[in-house]
């Protein structure tokens, strides 16, 4: 039983983690993100869940890595750092990951959000890339994922002054998708949970590893690879499903092959 999460499936296909360090706004040590990435491998591997939704708290998705734990660090002790090899876990993760972010999302907690492949935050959430401040920078992503999501003047911004912004200018810059009220933050993800989870998975995973590929490659390679893997889909059951079902008027019913 993993200490620092909660770990629920609150319908069929969709698996709720919710980070649970209160006394620390659940800033993420390295014990959090073992069981984090300890979960998301059970997850990929359990082949009913579809969608993985991951919220914090009222006040905090995540404040940070853990500052604390981090200061008994010194430079050979970064190098080693066990939690690298976490966040690599993490980023490997292969099914869709939607981030329900309520309050702080700051320095590893922000990195965590930007693991997601979508981001709900409530209208008062905060993003920030506050690691200037320690005399220190992002370390999980926060310099290639934020540019990439917000675009250079508001990542150098927020990098080197590391001033948070606000939902609303987040959703305006690309990093967060929809922005709701705080009571329905994690509804809404849950929403956009079901949805995907009612698809065809392999649709669903082909689309997705078409969509992160265009982070980070040419648009030449990106279209062959999106090529293939639309030729892929056509060899699928569930391809001939979908179809049928559109020209019958009823609802699709997907087996994953
Ligand atoms: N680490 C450890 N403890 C924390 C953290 C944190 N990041 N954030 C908050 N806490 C603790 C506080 O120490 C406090 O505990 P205590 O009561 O025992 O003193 C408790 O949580 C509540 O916090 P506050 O009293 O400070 O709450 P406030 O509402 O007054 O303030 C803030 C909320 C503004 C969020 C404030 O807590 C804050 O500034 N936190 C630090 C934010 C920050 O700097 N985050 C970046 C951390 S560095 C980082 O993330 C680098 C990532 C590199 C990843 C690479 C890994 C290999």
């Amino acid at each position: 039983m993993p200490h620092t999460l909660a770990v629920q499936t609150p319908e069929p296909g969709i698996r709720l983690v919710t980070l649970q360090r209160p006394q620390a706004l659940n800033a993420l040590n390295t014990e959090l993100l073992g069981e984090l990435s300890a979960e998301l491998d059970g997850a990929e591997q359990d082949e009913a869940i579809r969608v993985v939704v991951l919220t914090g708290s009222r006040k905090a998705f995540a404040a940070g890595a853990d500052i604390k734990e981090m200061a008994e660090r010194d430079l050979v002790g970064i190098l080693d750092d066990p939690r690298q090899q976490h966040w690599q876990r993490i980023a490997r993760f292969g099914k869709p990951l939607i981030a329900a972010v309520n309050g702080y999302a700051l320095g590893g907690g922000c990195e965590l959000a930007m693991h997601a492949d979508i981001i709900v935050a409530s209208e008062d959430a905060l993003f920030g890339q506050p690691e200037i401040n320690l005399g220190i920078m992002p370390g999980a992503g926060g310099t290639q994922r934020l540019l990439r999501a917000v675009g250079k003047s508001l990542a150098m911004q927020m990098v080197l002054t590391g001033e948070p912004i606000g939902a609303r200018l987040a959703q305006q810059a690309g990093l967060v998708s929809e922005v709701t009220q705080p009571e329905l933050t994690l509804e809404r993800a849950l929403q956009i949970a079901r949805r995907i989870a009612e698809k065809a998975p392999l649709a669903v995973r082909l689309a997705r590893e078409a969509l992160l590929k265009a982070m980070d490659t040419d648009l030449a390679s990106g279209l062959r690879f999106e090529r293939h893997a639309f030729t892929l889909l056509a060899g699928t059951r569930d391809r001939d499903e979908g179809i049928r079902a559109f020209m019958e008027k009823r609802p699709p019913e997907y087996q994953g092959r």
